[in-house]
C-alpha cells in the first residue's frame, strides 16, 4: 500500500501529479484553511503532509497523528511548526529555502518605492476622482536614491535586497546576529553596525529576519522612537517581528514617516487602524508570489515529502 499524504491547501497540478506517483493523495483543493480540529482529523491516518503557514503543527496535533513522519512547509519561514515537538516525536519537517529570495527581494523594493513615493495613497486619491490638476506640492515623497538603507537580517533575502540598492546609490548598513563575511560585505558595499546605530541612521529600514522568540517584537515602541522622524519601515519578514500596535501609534504620531507592510500580527486580521492610515502601504503577504516562485516553492515541498518518505533524507530538513 502506498503511503498516504495530505496536501492542506490548493497547489499547482504538477505538484499533485508528482505526489500521486508515490502516494495516495488527499488534497484540499477548495483551499479553505483547515482549522486545528479539521487538520488533526485529516492528518490522523496520514504518513506525511504538504502544508503552509496557515497550518499549525504543534504537540497537541502530533499527539493525534501517530503515523505522521513528515510535514513539508511551502515556505522558508517555519514559525507555524513546533520544531522541538516534531523532533521529539521523530517527525521530519522541511522548508523551502533559496527559491524565493529574489522574488521576495523584488517585492521588498516594490514596497520601498511605493511607500517612499506614496504610490498607493496617490492612486486611491486619483481613482476617487479627486485629481483636478498638477500641483507643485502634490504628494511630495521621500528620495530613495542616495538614502541610507538599513537591513535588519543579512541572510539570503537581506543580501538580495542589498544587491538591488546599488542602482540607487545608497549607503547600506546592516545588523545581523552574526557579522557576514568580509568578502560579502565588500561585494554588497554594506557596513555592519549595532542595532541601535541601524535604527538611528536608516532612512529606510527593511526587516529580513526569521520570526523566533528572539525576534518577537524586535521592533517595538522603544526601537521606533530611536528611528528618524523621516524614516520608513518595511516588513516582509513576519508579523510579530514588529509590535503592530506600537507601529500604528508611531505612524499616527509621526514618530516615523511611513511603513510598507506585507505581514501582520494575527494576519489576515490586521489592526483596523492600519486601514485608516494614509502613511502605510499594505500588501496581503504576497512577497514571494510570482508564478514561477510559488510553483518552485510548492514543488520543492513535494520533493521534500517524496524524499522524506522514500529515503528518510529530505534535502531541506529543519529538524535534523
Ligand atoms: C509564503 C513566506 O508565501 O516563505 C515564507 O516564509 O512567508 C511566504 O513566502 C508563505 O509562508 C506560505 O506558506
Amino acid at each position: 500500500m502506498k503511503p498516504r499524504v495530505l496536501v492542506t491547501r490548493e497547489v499547482f497540478d504538477e505538484v499533485l501529479e508528482c505526489l500521486a506517483r508515490h502516494f495516495d493523495v488527499e488534497s484540499n483543493q477548495d483551499d479553505v484553511p483547515l482549522g486545528a480540529e479539521e487538520l488533526a482529523r485529516r492528518l490522523a491516518d496520514k504518513d506525511g503532509a504538504v502544508i503552509t503557514l496557515s497550518d499549525r503543527i504543534d504537540e497537541a496535533l502530533l499527539a493525534r497523528c501517530p503515523r505522521l513522519k513528515a510535514v513539508c512547509n511551502i515556505a522558508v519561514g517555519y514559525n507555524n511548526i513546533d520544531v522541538a515537538a516534531c523532533r521529539a516525536r521523530g517527525v521530519m519537517a522541511t522548508n523551502t529555502p533559496g527559491v524565493l529570495d529574489e522574488a521576495t527581494a523584488d517585492f521588498t523594493w516594490a514596497l520601498i518605492l511605493a511607500t517612499a513615493r506614496r504610490l498607493t495613497e496617490a492612486e486611491a486619491w486619483l481613482r476617487a476622482g479627486r485629481w483636478e490638476g498638477w500641483k507643485l506640492k502634490q504628494f511630495l515623497g521621500h528620495d530613495v536614491h542616495g538614502a541610507t538603507l538599513g537591513i535588519l537580517g543579512m541572510g539570503r533575502i537581506g543580501q538580495a535586497v542589498a544587491r538591488r540598492a546599488r542602482g540607487f546609490d545608497m549607503t547600506v548598513l546592516y545588523h545581523n546576529r552574526r557579522r557576514v563575511d568580509a568578502a560579502i560585505e565588500q561585494s554588497l558595499n554594506a557596513r555592519y553596525v549595532s542595532l541601535d546605530e541601524l535604527l538611528a541612521r536608516a532612512d529606510i529600514l527593511t526587516l529580513n529576519v526569521p520570526y523566533t522568540p528572539e525576534t518577537h517584537h524586535l521592533i517595538g515602541a522603544p526601537q521606533l522612537r530611536r528611528m528618524k522622524p523621516n524614516a520608513i519601515l518595511i516588513n516582509v519578514a513576519r508579523g510579530g517581528v514588529v509590535d503592530d500596535r506600537a507601529l500604528v501609534e508611531a505612524l499616527k504620531q509621526g514618530t516615523i514617516a511611513a511603513a510598507g507592510l506585507d505581514v501582520y500580527e494575527n494576519e489576515p486580521k490586521l489592526l483596523p487602524e492600519f486601514l485608516e492610515l494614509k502613511n502605510v502601504v499594505l500588501a496581503p503577504h504576497i512577497a514571494s508570489s510570482t508564478e514561477s516562485t510559488r510553483r518552485r516553492m510548492a514543488m520543492m515541498a513535494a520533493e521534500n515529502l517524496v524524499a522524506a518518505l522514500t529515503t528518510g533524507k529530505p534535502p531541506n530538513l529543519i529538524t535534523g
